[in-house]
């Protein structure tokens, strides 16, 4: 079969709720792709940061394989001989007192959601079903009913109400905004992306994080980042957080606590909050399963072993001063931002071509990324690249831009 006669096969069989880009992908190994025509690619979206360990790294496959054979799934109605170990070995790696193993990143900000919401009503005494949380205009939290009920996106809203209430939606990396609305006594928590990614990483003002911490402790409102695409060494520090030196209430990750190989996610904080579910009040069946224990210790393992925080920190810098080199020499690159390697590129629609062109063209060339929004291309490869890998990959988009341009 060729990559049409998959295309046509998803198209007749699967729900639309996608736009792929036109590449139908086999096989993957570390930063690279290959398409089922043989043609190979550098990655350059890293399944939107769920990849930084790089495709089927070898060591996470192997966590994977061993305990699939072993036990793979148990239900929480018992105990099982891998998630306590694994609890204790992500709570000492980030600090905390207790985790709540989920699958999705979407349920990880649900439950973050879930325990604010608790916490306001049984240790803030805020009056049931009064709790209010603040969020940022262009978050994206997931696709859940009470997550877009936070949205600001219509794609990712319209349609699908009623919505869920008690949430108020403040400018992002706007402090006076924040500050206000924490005057409402109601207010329970302020739920948070350290870069917005999916609305074009956006990267706020030095010290936004750290002043945003400090005015919702000044008002006892949990601080809750959700560094579910911006954690787990993406932006150059094992969290985004942890370039302001901000130790959130609680901490939402998912994505690459798998290294791309199973549905993994997270909630961290300490007893006074975690404590507030009791049993019986949330869970999930796959939830901290034997086999997502054994492959997030595994993921989570490579990014020390590995320095893929640092090596983000490193190529990123790179990566943003090779960019700006071509919004200097090219009307169709209006901007570069970014941090560690989570950027984006801003595409000045030129020659009728646009953003979606763009990866079609580096498509061509060798290099998948996607656009997000109609302008913004993000690049986010795998943190395993190395410096010659980069250089190439960029001399793609160069390429590709000055094709463009010269149409
Ligand atoms: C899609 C976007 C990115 C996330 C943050 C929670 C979640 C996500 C900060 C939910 C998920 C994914 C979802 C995926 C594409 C991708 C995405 F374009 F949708 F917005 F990365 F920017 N918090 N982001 O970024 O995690 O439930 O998906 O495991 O829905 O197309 P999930």
């Amino acid at each position: 079969m060729t990559s049409m006669d998959f295309i046509k096969k998803e198209d007749q069989y699967g729900a639309h709720n996608y736009h792929p880009l036109p590449v139908v992908l086999d096989k993957g190994e570390g930063i690279f792709v290959w398409d089922v025509e043989g043609k190979k690619y550098f990655d350059f979206l890293s399944a939107y940061s769920a990849v930084n360990q790089g495709h089927c790294h070898p060591k996470i496959v192997q966590a994977l394989a061993e305990q699939a054979k072993t036990l793979a799934l148990t239900s929480r109605a018992f105990y099982n001989s891998s998630l306590g170990v694994y609890e204790e070995y992500i709570t000492r790696y980030f600090g905390y007192d207790k985790v709540l193993p989920m699958n999705t990143g979407a349920e990880g900000d649900e439950t973050a959601l879930k325990l604010c919401r608790k916490w306001a009503y049984t240790k803030k005494g805020i009056p049931e079903n009064q709790a209010k949380i603040i969020v940022c205009e262009g978050n994206f939290h997931g696709r859940t009913i009470t997550i877009i009920s936070m949205s600001t996106d219509p794609d990712s809203y319209k349609g699908f109400g009623p919505y869920t209430p008690g949430f108020v939606v403040v400018p992002y990396n706007d402090l006076d905004a924040l500050k206000k609305e924490l005057e409402d006594p109601n207010v329970a928590g302020f739920l948070v992306e350290p870069i917005q990614g999916e609305a074009g990483v956006y990267v706020p003002e030095d010290g936004y994080l750290k002043k945003a911490y400090e005015l919702c402790k000044s008002k006892n409102v949990l601080f809750i980042a959700d560094e579910v695409q911006t954690g787990l060494a993406r932006t150059g520090k094992l969290l985004a957080c942890d370039h302001e030196g901000v130790r959130p209430d609680v901490l939402i990750l998912g994505k690459a606590l798998s290294g791309g190989m199973y549905p993994v996610s997270a909630v961290l904080c300490d007893n006074d909050i975690m404590l507030c579910i009791k049993p019986g009040e949330h869970g999930s069946t796959y939830g901290g399963n034997p086999l997502a224990a054994k492959v997030a210790i595994a993921a989570l393992e490579v990014l020390k072993e590995e320095k893929l925080a640092e090596n983000a920190e490193k190529l990123g810098k790179i990566f943003r001063a090779e960019m700006q080199k071509l919004v200097d020499k090219y009307e169709m690159v209006e901007l570069v931002r970014g941090k560690g390697l989570l950027n984006a590129v801003v595409i000045k629609p030129t020659n009728g071509l646009k953003a979606w062109d763009v990866c079609l063209a580096m498509k061509e060339n060798g290099l998948i990324a996607k656009p997000t929004h109609e302008h913004i291309i993000r690049f986010a490869p795998p943190l395993v690249i190395n410096e010659t890998q980069l250089m190439e990959a960029i001399s793609i988009i160069s390429k590709t831009i000055g094709q463009l341009s010269n149409k």
